[in-house]
Formats: C-alpha cells, sequence, structure tokens
C-alpha cells in the first residue's frame, strides 16, 4: 500500500492510461459478454452499496432480486419456480450440482453425467465436491447424444446435464429428450443455459429447453451474457420453489437465520442492471435484440463460406465457428478458437452488422 495517499486526478489518470491498454470492443468477437445496456448501467450505479448477503437491511433490493427471479420463472413456464442470482455460470452450475449431492447423501461414489460439450465449470464443480464427470459424446451435429447419456446412467448417478446454448459452437443439446431419461432414472437434470437462456425464448421457433419438459429440475442462466447487464449476473432457478433449502447453512449472526447462497457477500447491483434491461425491453425488444444477433450470425456465415471458410457447425444460437487457421485473422481482431481448433466468433449486441461487414472486408482483402 502507498504510505501517502495518491492525489485522485493522478490516480484516475493512471487508471484511464490502464482502461486505454484494455482491447477496444469494436474488434471484440470472442466474448460471451458485451457491453452493458445504459439502463443496466444506471441501476448498476444506483444500488452500488447494496449486499443482498445481508437482505434484512436491503429489503426492497431483495425484492427486486425476487422480481427477476419472478420474470425467468414466468419466461420459463413455471411461474412458482425458485432461485436467487449468482456470480454467473459457474457459481449456478457448482450450486445446481451441489444440491443434487446433498439430496443424495447416502451415495458414497456420486457421478453426474454431462456433454463433452460442457463448459469447464462442470470440471471445477465436479472436482470441488467430490464427484466423478462422466463425459457423453456428441453427435455428429455437435450436440450431446441422448442415447450415449442414458448408457452412462448408473444407480450412483445424481446429476444429467445438458446445455441450452453451448459455449463453443452454440449448438442446444436435445433436452426434450435428455429430461425423459432423467424422469426415467429419477436423477436431477440441470439445463445450463447460461448463454441460451436470454437467447432461446425469444427465436422465432423457440427450442424446448426449459421447465415445460417436465423432468427439468434446475436451469442457469447468466443475464451478464446475452441479458446484457452488468457483471456479475447469473441466475440459478429451480423448478420446485424451496428446493435450495435444502442446502440451508446456519447464518446466526445475519438478519436471515439462513442461507443457501454460496457467496456471503452479494453485489445488487448487477442484479438489478439485469432486471433493469429485462423490464426496459421486454418481450418485444429482446426479440428484436435476438433477431439481430441472429441475423449478423447467418451473414457472418455466408460471408466466411464465399472466402472458403467452411463452417464447423450450423448453430442454434449466435456463435458462428469455421475451419480456419490463425494466420487468417487480421489485426486488430480479437477472435477465439474452439478445443478441436475452429475459429469461434459471438455475435454479441455490440458486434453490429456493420462491424461484421468491417470483418468480413477485411479478412477478404486478406485473402484477395
Ligand atoms: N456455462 C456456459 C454454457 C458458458 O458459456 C459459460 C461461460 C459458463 C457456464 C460459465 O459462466 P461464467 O463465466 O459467467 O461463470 N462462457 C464464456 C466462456 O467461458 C464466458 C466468457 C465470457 C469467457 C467472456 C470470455 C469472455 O471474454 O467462453
Amino acid at each position: 500500500m502507498l504510505n501517502k495517499g495518491c492525489p485522485e486526478e493522478e490516480l484516475f489518470s493512471f487508471f484511464s492510461q490502464k482502461k486505454r491498454e484494455d482491447l477496444d470492443h469494436n474488434y471484440i468477437l470472442s466474448s460471451m459478454c458485451t457491453l452493458p445496456h445504459p439502463v443496466a448501467v444506471r441501476a448498476h450505479c444506483m444500488f452500488m452499496e447494496t449486499n443482498l448477503g445481508d437482505p434484512g437491511l436491503f429489503p426492497g433490493t431483495a425484492s427486486l432480486e425476487q422480481l427477476l427471479i419472478k420474470r425467468f420463472a414466468a419466461l420459463y413456464h413455471c411461474p412458482d419456480a425458485g432461485g436467487y442470482a449468482t456470480s454467473g455460470g459457474t457459481e449456478s452450475n457448482l450450486q445446481a450440482l451441489r444440491l443434487a449431492k446433498v439430496q443424495q447423501k447416502d451415495i458414497p461414489y456420486p457421478n453426474a453425467v454431462v456433454p463433452e460439450s460442457a463448459h469447464f465449470s462442470f470440471k471445477k464443480s465436479c472436482d470441488i465436491l467430490g464427484i466423478e464427470m462422466r463425459g457423453v459424446p456428441l453427435d455428429d451435429t455437435l450436440r450431446m447424444d441422448a442415447d450415449a447419456a442414458a448408457e452412462q446412467i448408473d444407480s450412483n448417478t445424481i446429476a444429467l446435464v445438458g446445455i441450452a446454448g453451448t459455449t463453443e459452437y452454440g449448438m442446444v443439446d436435445p433436452i426434450a429428450a435428455l429430461a425423459k431419461i432423467a424422469n426415467q432414472h429419477n436423477v436431477l437434470f440441470h439445463v445450463d443455459a447460461a448463454f441460451g437462456g436470454m437467447v432461446i425464448p425469444f427465436l422465432d421457433k423457440p427450442i424446448p429447453f426449459d421447465f415445460s419438459l417436465p423432468g427439468v429440475t434446475t436451469i442457469a442462466v447468466d443475464p451478464h451474457k446475452m441479458g446484457m447487464s452488468t457483471i456479475p449476473a447469473g441466475c440459478l432457478l429451480t423448478r420446485e420453489p424451496d428446493l435450495l433449502h435444502a442446502l440451508n447453512i446456519d447464518t446466526p449472526y445475519l438478519t436471515v437465520k439462513q442461507e443457501f447462497t454460496l457467496a456471503g457477500t452479494r453485489p445488487g447491483a448487477p442484479v438489478v442492471g439485469a432486471l433493469a434491461v429485462m423490464d426496459y425491453l421486454g418481450v418485444e425488444g429482446m426479440r428484436a435484440m435476438v433477431k439481430g444477433c441472429l441475423k449478423n450470425t447467418r451473414r457472418l456465415i455466408a460471408g466466411m463460406e464465399t472466402f472458403g471458410f467452411e463452417r464447423a457447425a450450423t448453430p442454434d444460437v449466435n456463435v458462428a465457428t469455421f475451419i480456419a487457421k490463425k494466420e487468417d485473422i487480421p489485426a486488430p481482431w480479437k477472435v477465439s478458437w474452439t478445443r478441436p481448433g475452429h475459429l469461434r466468433i459471438v455475435c454479441m449486441p455490440h458486434v453490429h452488422g456493420e462491424r461484421i461487414e468491417a470483418f468480413l472486408k477485411d479478412i477478404g482483402e486478406l485473402h484477395a
């Protein structure tokens, strides 16, 4: 720590200089986060000091968290669903598996059946919880193979996981078929819709992935991805409103005597930010935003194919992947690469149509 305090202007000039070292969003094509919507920023600033970890001190903010959960519960066809605001997909996935484990205390060597396309947060969660992670191969469309999933389930299986919008290829697993399998085997079925949960409901033809399917027990969705909230904002939803109480821990000196959340201190600011965007845009506004992102995804795929870059998948959501090499990408564009080595571009809201055209022009010139 500095011995003598630094003058404010000097400090902020240093911060400005450091912030300029961050990449320009105009060139970021690799991220599942985006520039927050202005109403999210406004709400975030308004609720900066709020702590949902001690909700009795912030009952107004806590009621807004409940309202956010209600919004998702209705959107996911289960108005009575429960849940809470997490720090994002990693925490939601960890808590869902923790719930599965706590519910089945008698199983000494529990396993979870998870698609090979799963986000690495499942590996972290299984490590922490002492759960064996059983990988299920994908079919040739890069969706989880439901028959192979059923074969992996045994008497030690505590959870089945499906992904609604995979991180790398933007695919939606066969959630309806998986929900049936989960029901037959009586295991908790967690749907990781961290990305797709704010895309799929707004598609022209929504793919079933939510509580409308009997068998879906829990859903993870991240407003800090396609919900354009400030970071960190995730939600874990449970079909049964009180399911999370199985995770309750005594918190004797707080304004609540028990808590099921993972974090203690929890920011209210991004939670209200998430609600602000949802209520400001409504279903119509979200549909328009998602429509734009999907149009840009299709345009990018068509444009890349005219240059001879074949698509690696035909995605369900706004993630485009191609057979390409690192040297094919012009500077200063920032793209990402999947585990099997495909070029990956996420057409987030900040990746406007004009940015797609600018990228296509640059890549076209490099390959002229
Ligand atoms: N589940 C899915 C399907 C995800 O795509 C992600 C993150 C998670 C869970 C975990 O969410 P949190 O990171 O919020 O805990 N997917 C992105 C990824 O790993 C996250 C990301 C976002 C990475 C922006 C980089 C970036 O610039 O690629």
